[in-house]
């Protein structure tokens, strides 16, 4: 594969244009070079970059020097992204098992496939009710997938079960977003980050999950800002913040609670703002109050003096952004703790003035997106409310639909599980994710997942989750379709169209259409192409918070995004919320007492330690990406058990040692990584495995009462040395394995002698 084409011939230098911002197309004298400006396809940052292609096939990336947030950086995932493309595991047909479960995967035709699929559904359906089909879907997909799969759920298929990963990812945010500011998005542009006296971080490793948001926290910090960040583990950011609070997974409520207090009895608040844009403020005083920071320090496991300092320092600032993420949101009380953030900027006056917000870092490529195009459970496009009798009307208006057809609110992805083990839910459409890695309780999902009676995968290499399915379609990757994808910000950007589809695989979204056809639906998919499902997303989205109106393709290209909400085309967009209102219809937001909870299961005499689990820099999500691309794959070759060193030593545990943990659910075996930079009562393992290697083994599939997220960042675990590897070691390379431990102590926090112990 020719990766590094040389951009510049010596003798052309003197006549080539360097000023020139975009180099869109390059002549040599042997092959033309296409440089097509889109957007990485990874995490919610979406950074600009080039996709270098050479006869047909994409051979390289370049970062764009133009898209505001990147200028022209990229993480090792954005670096590497376009090897997925024309990767050999690409899934280049349609695969079936013919003779039923137990026979094997074979290729198939399309029209076999998708007739097949069609017939089935409908004889489900029949038989057991319309609701026995669900659709799950992904954020990682432009907005006209995520909406073009919320329509195909309710019209062609008819059903109430519609859901889709971001309810493993966003839904504490939402909940927290919705109950406290009235709009579900992140207050600030990340640019706002320079405009902060202080950045707190409280559960977001930024450092490995926003590389390049990482960049504006140092820009700010050469700036003068400074930083507190919250996390039990030492991640590269609190390795050189300001104030570190390493504290016990789950216990965040009480923190922010305790902050709050210090806030209140040292005369910090902002009267004015809260008596001109909230209301509730008295309740949640009252409760902050009791909380401590004496009392609180003992249920965080931090000093009491580091809380109060903490609260000084954000309290005392001009201007104050909290940055959030899963680390807070993972949590059975996700809400709550978003709430908790939310009343301590809104205590503090932090909102609607550069450098200030609370915001959360949304996680997937199209995390912002996906959440508002009408794919989740209970909403549709535009986050309108599928109970609400007018959102109804409206989007069935748009549909051309009865608003009677339209089905009610269906179960949250999290909830399709124990509904396929009552067999309730039958059959499953599945785009876009690999719950196989990503769903708490690995072997009650997989279990469910075998019980379906028909289980159908669109996805662009066999995952985990493809490989128990009777059919899978292959789909496209990010580099072979156009459409939009909203960023972290809410920045509405662009992907343009690299190459084809390899041949035999489609786009997903004329695969969906072709299905809706064969449904008997074709006539409310008529699209000819991406544009034509995103003129119908501005209609459904307008008058709704995330209005995208006013955003077109080429006003996206000219001012390289524009930020929802857009209602007009002459409206510019807007970066920054809350300005003047809040969400809500009398524009002012709210407070909630929040009675801190602790987590659902703690430790105890079996289970001593706290397991929490996450992201490392190298892998994406469930890894079915990452893992097939050779520097990312060498870099993280498999899971390791992070445990500090003193509780190594209790347990005889030396750094490379295969270890066992234990939890409630099930059991995994993967080699210890010694480090000082985690609580000595927790341990921590990337979840981007599959199989045996799943962290989600262990996991408690316990939810989130309002928005049924799961508790993936505590359960109670056991760890001690394993009796013999695991099978899956024999095939891995333990020189490869050597050398990914020591890159990872490598990390001063990790092994080495910088930065503080943590307490
Ligand atoms: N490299 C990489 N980047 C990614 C992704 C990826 O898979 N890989 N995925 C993207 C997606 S979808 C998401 S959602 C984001 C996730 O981004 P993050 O939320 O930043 O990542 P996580 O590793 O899940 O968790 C963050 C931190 O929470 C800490 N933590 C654990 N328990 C607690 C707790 O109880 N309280 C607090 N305060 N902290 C706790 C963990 O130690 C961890 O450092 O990353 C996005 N970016
Ligand atoms: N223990 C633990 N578990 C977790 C988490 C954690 O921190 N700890 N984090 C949770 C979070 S925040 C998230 S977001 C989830 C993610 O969980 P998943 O959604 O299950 O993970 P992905 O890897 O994004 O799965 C996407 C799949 O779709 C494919 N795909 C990607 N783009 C496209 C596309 O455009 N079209 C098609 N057809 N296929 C596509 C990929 O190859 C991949 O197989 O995991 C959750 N699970
Ligand atoms: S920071 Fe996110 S969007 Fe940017 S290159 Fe890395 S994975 Fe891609
Ligand atoms: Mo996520």
């Amino acid at each position: 594969m020719s990766v590094d084409k040389r951009l510049f011939e010596p003798d052309q230098t003197d006549t080539y244009d360097f000023h020139s911002a975009k180099p869109t197309k390059w002549e040599s004298n042997e092959d033309i070079e296409h440089y097509v400006p889109t957007h990485c396809c990874y995490c919610g940052v979406q950074c600009g970059m080039y996709l270098k292609v050479d006869n047909g096939k994409v051979v390289g990336v370049e970062p764009r020097y133009d898209f505001p947030l990147n200028q022209g950086m990229l993480c090792p995932k954005g670096a590497t992204a376009y090897q997925t493309v024309n990767h050999p595991d690409r899934l280049t047909t349609p695969l079936m098992r013919r003779g039923g479960k137990s026979s094997p995967l074979e290729p198939v035709s399309w029209d076999e496939a998708l007739d097949t699929i069609a017939r089935r559904f409908r004889e489900l359906q029949a038989q057991h009710g319309a609701d026995s089909v669900a659709v799950y879907s992904g954020s990682s997909m432009t907005n006209e997938k995520c909406y073009l799969m919320g329509k195909f759920a309710r019209v062609a298929l008819g059903t109430r079960h519609c859901d889709y990963n971001g309810r493993l990812c966003m839904s504490s945010a939402t909940g927290a977003n919705e109950r406290s500011l009235g709009i579900d998005r992140a207050s600030n542009p990340v640019s706002d980050s320079l405009h902060a006296d202080v950045i707190f971080a409280i559960g977001a490793n930024v450092g490995e999950c926003f590389p390049i948001v990482t960049s504006w926290l140092w820009r700010a910090r050469d700036r003068g800002a400074k930083l507190i960040v919250a996390d039990p583990r030492q991640t590269p950011i609190a390795r050189t913040a300001d104030i570190f609070l390493p504290l016990r997974s789950g216990t965040d409520s009480a923190l922010l609670n305790a902050m709050l207090c210090v806030v209140i009895q040292e005369g910090l608040v902002d009267e004015e703002f809260i008596r001109q844009r909230t209301t509730g403020w008295e309740e949640t005083k009252a409760l902050a109050l009791q909380y401590t920071p004496e009392k609180v320090a003992k249920v965080c496991g931090l000093k009491a003096e580091t809380i109060v300092e903490a609260a000084r320092l954000y309290g005392k600032a001009n201007a104050a952004l909290i940055y959030t993420a899963r680390g807070l949101e993972h949590q059975s009380k996700g809400v709550d703790n978003g709430v908790a953030c939310a009343n301590l900027a809104l205590a503090t006056g932090n909102f609607g003035r550069p450098g200030a917000g609370y915001m959360t870092l949304t996680g997937q490529g199209n995390g912002q997106g996906g959440r508002e195009m009408g794919q989740k459970a209970s909403q549709l496009p535009g986050e309108r409310d599928i109970e609400n009798p007018e959102h109804r009307a409206y989007i069935a208006s748009v549909w051309g639909v009865d608003e009677k057809d339209i089905p009610h609110a269906g179960l949250p992805a999290t909830l399709m599980i124990p509904a396929m083990l009552r067999e309730e839910i039958r059959a499953c459409f599945m785009i876009c994710s690999n719950p196989m890695v990503s769903l708490p309780d690995q072997h009650t999902v997989e279990k469910a997942l075998r019980a379906l009676d028909l289980f159908v995968v669109c996805d662009f290499f066999l995952s985990e989750t493809a490989a128990l399915a009777d059919i899978v379609l292959p789909g496209n990757t990010w580099a072979e379709d156009e459409g939009t994808s909203t960023s972290l910000e809410g920045r509405v950007i662009k992907y343009n169209k690299a190459v084809d589809p390899p041949e035999g695989a489609r786009l997903d979204w004329d695969i969906v259409c072709d299905l809706a056809r064969r449904l008997g639906k074709g006539q409310y998919f008529p699209y000819k192409g991406q544009r034509d499902i995103f003129e119908e997303v501005r209609i459904a989205t307008k008058g709704s918070h995330s209005d995208y109106y006013g955003i077109t393709y080429e006003k996206i290209e000219a001012q390289n995004g524009v930020f929802w909400p857009c209602r007009t085309e002459d409206d510019p967009g807007t970066p920054r919320l809350y300005e003047q209102r809040f969400g809500f219809a009398d524009g002012l937001a709210r407070f909630h007492p929040i009675t801190y909870l602790p987590p659902a299961e703690e430790p105890d005499a079996e289970y001593p330690l706290v397991l929490t689990t996450g992201r490392v820099i190298y892998h994406y999500l469930s890894g079915n990406q990452t893992r097939r691309t050779p520097f990312l794959f060498e870099m993280a070759p498999c899971p390791w058990v992070e445990i500090n060193e003193v509780a190594a030593a209790e347990r005889g545990i030396a750094d490379g040692d295969w270890v066992t943990v234990r939890t409630r659910r099930g059991e995994m075996t993967a080699p210890a990584l010694v480090v000082r930079s985690i609580r000595p009562d927790t341990i921590f393992i990337p979840y981007h495995y599959g199989n045996a290697q799943a962290a989600n083994i262990l996991t408690n599939p316990v939810l989130e009462p309002m928005n049924k997220i799961p508790e993936y960042k505590v359960c109670a675990a056991a760890i001690a040395k394993a009796a013999e590897p695991p099978a899956w070691a024999a095939g891995l390379d333990p020189d490869l394995l050597k050398q990914a431990r020591r890159g990872r102590h490598a990390l001063p926090s990790a092994g080495g002698k910088v930065g503080p112990r943590v307490q």
